[in-house]
């Protein structure tokens, strides 16, 4: 067998078994990326969060290209709001809270224009679209058992936000047993500070829940 191509990474390489790899692209939506949406009325500078749609898109276009599982998500709730804790609808100071009517449709409700994808990182026909409730990808969703059936070992993980939904879910699946890569120019903060340490929080540690690398160490070994 031909042998497993391996990311330059920190702490070290990663292994990347293409059949055993799917690319998780979490919450890349208009709420969260423009402005008006939801990171905005949490008084976030949505602008910090467009650098990583550049480099994503040659990241999905190559994982594509290889035959690699992608997996988008998007954070959101059913339009009757009975998934939606109080807890969560009450934290944080916006002028506008989840439910409410925004520009883009109601901010973070299914079925909304402002809910759905960027344009330029818009899924293709036959990607998984993972729509969850909380910031973690595991958390009351069917991600753990799309990935067993699709026999996938480990994740390349990218999008918004870095300390936030992608944390989340890098720890989650990290619980579960799987070994996750975090492209360091594919994930997005709204705070420079957090995205800086968010990324050292994962491979401090000798890697203590995940890997990183940026997105040229990978696309050198895809198609
Ligand atoms: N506010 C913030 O940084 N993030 C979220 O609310 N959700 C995600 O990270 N997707």
């Amino acid at each position: 067998p031909a042998a497993v191509v391996e990311v330059d990474a920190v702490p070290g390489p990663f292994a990347l078994p293409v059949g055993e790899v799917a690319l998780v692209v979490i919450d890349m939506q208009r709420d969260f990326l423009l402005p008006g949406g939801f990171g905005e009325t949490l008084g976030n500078d949505v602008g910090q969060l467009a650098a990583v749609v550049p480099p994503l898109q040659r990241v999905i276009a190559a994982a594509r290209a290889a035959g690699m599982l992608v997996i988008h998500t998007r954070e959101g709730h059913r339009p009757d709001l009975s998934d939606l804790p109080p807890a969560k609808l009450r934290r944080g100071k916006p002028s506008m809270r989840i439910g409410d009517p925004g520009p883009y449709g109601r901010i973070l409700i299914r079925g909304e224009y402002g809910h759905d994808i960027v344009d330029d990182l818009a899924p293709i026909e036959g990607e998984i679209v993972l729509d969850k409730p909380g910031k973690g990808a595991f958390y009351a969703t069917d991600l753990a058992e799309i990935l067993q059936g699709h026999g996938i070992t480990r994740l390349i993980v990218t999008g918004v936000t870095t300390e936030v939904c992608v944390h989340t879910t890098v720890r989650e699946a990290n619980d579960r047993g799987y070994d996750c890569l975090v492209l360091s120019d594919c994930v997005g903060s709204y705070f420079p500070e957090f995205q800086r340490v968010g990324l050292q929080m994962i491979a401090a540690q000798g890697g203590i829940f995940g890997w990183v690398a940026d997105s040229a160490a990978l696309l050198e070994h895809l198609p």
